[in-house]
């Protein structure tokens, strides 16, 4: 905590202007903007609107749709808290049942009439003590307040590599599927080893012909049984919704002091992963060369860590190969491997990431004195305990830089952000202020606090993964989910600067 007199810069003008009708701007409909508007409704706060770019909601479940998607968070954990369902087919249900359940909450609690689909925010501008948005459409609106919940994992990366627009085939990236394209009986070349391609192979292998995966980095390989819920588990569920609760929080708990312990630098912890992992590969790959090949020269965990007791089968099917010759250029009729070998293919997958660090910046935002916030964060992205920026007042995001999502289940921490965000608006909504945003100081001292715990965590221990920025720093949390909620418990008021 900050002591409250470090600030010399503070307004603090805390002037009763009387209650305000206030309006939001929520931008994206994703599993964090429908849980915005659940509880903005709940807040009583009706003038507000969901913006979303495309024509349905969903977000990661909308642009997601590859073979074999599904979520490495158990779905009795991968909920809203306030809406468990009964309903999940499995441990880690697949892609379009986590989809479905977001499509059911947002109708459920009201929330579908207040989303304008294809809508597409291309500039926000703060002036007037009000944000001007401007769409892709041409028009336009204004908002007191801006909530960014616009996703992380949101921006393929394309590779750079050389001929990759020579393929003759059909070439895609996993986020961008073609379902126009049977790959029935085909040869399918799939590019990366990400949790995305590991759950791609499982789904694809026995549907193809040949499947080759190209490896250019090993991956730890957690087993995670995917034990399907028989109906009648599923009609105690309905009959008994607690037990969902008391589920969920048990999940809780078992991850946050066990996982989310490990990665933050608790080594006794990391040992019992790490013996897992390797005894998976020890037990369940068994030819040693391709165990050599399977197994990863960086710490468990130092990437996302992969949930998978599907994988190693899959690839050791006798129409799979995994491909680590590391690749030359790809071809019209395949990829050329740096040992001289074509890889003759019909069809190309590119299972190679996302730009986790883009957030919502290709929209033009400009705060206070035409700041804009792509300058602000020329350096390096730094926020306001992930949700807030100096200069940017009423502007909000969720799972915005930092947040835990390497750590727990992000559905919880964007419900801890929603709540802290709305006793924000509180102030606003209350007259107390025109407009609040997080001082300079206040960002600085935690943001160096950040830098100051990543150095125990296993992120830097020495692997290339997407949680690093390009200054070779996390854009994670180094903390514990103790420290998360305390953190978003109550808005640390001497830490802001609010407008009269
Ligand atoms: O992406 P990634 P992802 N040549 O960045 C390789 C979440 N997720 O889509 O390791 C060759 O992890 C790259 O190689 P390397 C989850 O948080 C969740 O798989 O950099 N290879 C790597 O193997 C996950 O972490 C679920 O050497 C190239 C791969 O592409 C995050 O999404 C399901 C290359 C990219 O892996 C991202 O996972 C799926 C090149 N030029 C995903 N460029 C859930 O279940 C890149 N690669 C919730």
């Amino acid at each position: 905590m900050i002591p409250a007199n470090h600030f010399g810069a503070i307004m603090n003008k805390n002037s009763a202007h009387g209650a305000r009708d206030i309006r939001v701007a929520v931008i994206g409909a994703g599993m964090s903007g429908i849980l915005t508007g659940i509880r903005l409704l709940e807040a009583g706060i009706r003038n507000f609107v969901i913006y979303e770019k495309a024509a349905t909601l969903g977000g990661t479940w909308r642009e997601n749709s590859y073979p074999g998607l599904s979520c490495d968070v158990p779905s009795h954990h991968y909920v809203y808290t306030f809406e468990p369902n009964p309903e999940w087919s499995h441990m880690f249900s697949p892609g379009p049942e986590i989809r479905a359940y977001f499509e059911r909450a947002a109708d459920k609690y009201g929330v579908a009439p207040y989303i304008r689909y294809n809508k597409q925010v291309v500039a926000a501008e703060f002036g007037d003590d009000r944000w001007h948005l401007k769409f892709a459409d041409g028009s336009e609106d204004d908002a007191t307040v801006v909530i960014a919940a616009t996703g992380v994992l949101h921006h393929p990366v394309y590779p750079d590599i050389e001929g990759l627009g020579r393929f003759a085939g059909p070439c895609f990236h996993s986020a961008r599927w073609d379902h126009s394209v049977s790959l029935e009986g085909k040869r399918v070349g799939i590019i990366g080893t990400g949790s995305t391609a590991i759950q791609i192979v499982t789904g694809l292998v026995d549907k193809v012909a040949h499947l080759d995966l190209f490896q250019r980095t090993a991956q730890w390989v957690l087993p995670y049984p995917n034990e399907p819920y028989s109906e009648e588990q599923k009609a105690e569920f309905r009959a008994n919704p607690d037990k969902m609760t008391e589920m969920f929080w048990h999940m809780a708990e078992q991850f946050n002091s066990s996982f989310a312990r490990a990665v933050i630098g608790d080594q006794t912890q990391m040992a019992r992963i790490e013996q897992r992992c390797r005894m998976n590969l020890e037990h369940n790959v068994h030819d040693p060369e391709l165990r050599r090949k399977l197994t990863p020269d960086y710490k468990v965990a130092c990437k996302r860590l992969i949930m998978s007791d599907t994988f190693y089968a899959a690839i050791q099917r006798p129409n799979a190969a995994l491909v680590t010759a590391g690749i030359e250029r790809i071809e019209a009729k395949g990829v050329r491997t740096r040992d001289g070998v074509l890889h003759e293919l019909d069809a190309l997958v590119l299972a190679t990431g996302f730009d986790g660090h883009r957030f919502m910046r290709d929209i033009n935002i400009s705060g206070q004195d035409g700041l804009k916030l792509n300058d602000a964060w020329s350096q390096s992205l730094e926020a306001y305990r992930c949700l807030a920026v100096p200069r940017f007042p009423n502007f909000f995001m969720l799972i915005g830089p930092n947040s835990p999502i390497g750590n727990f289940s992000l559905i919880l921490i964007a419900e801890m952000q929603v709540d802290y965000i709305l006793k924000l608006i509180a102030r606003i909504r209350a007259g107390e202020c025109r407009a609040l945003a997080p001082s300079v100081e206040a960002t600085q001292y935690f943001n160096a606090a950040l830098r100051e715990a990543m150095k125990d965590t296993v992120w830097v221990s020495g692997c290339r993964s997407w949680y690093l920025d390009t200054n070779g720093t996390p854009v994670t949390w180094p903390w514990s989910f103790e420290r998360f909620k305390d953190d978003m418990r109550e808005p640390q008021w001497a830490e802001y600067e609010l407008l009269a």
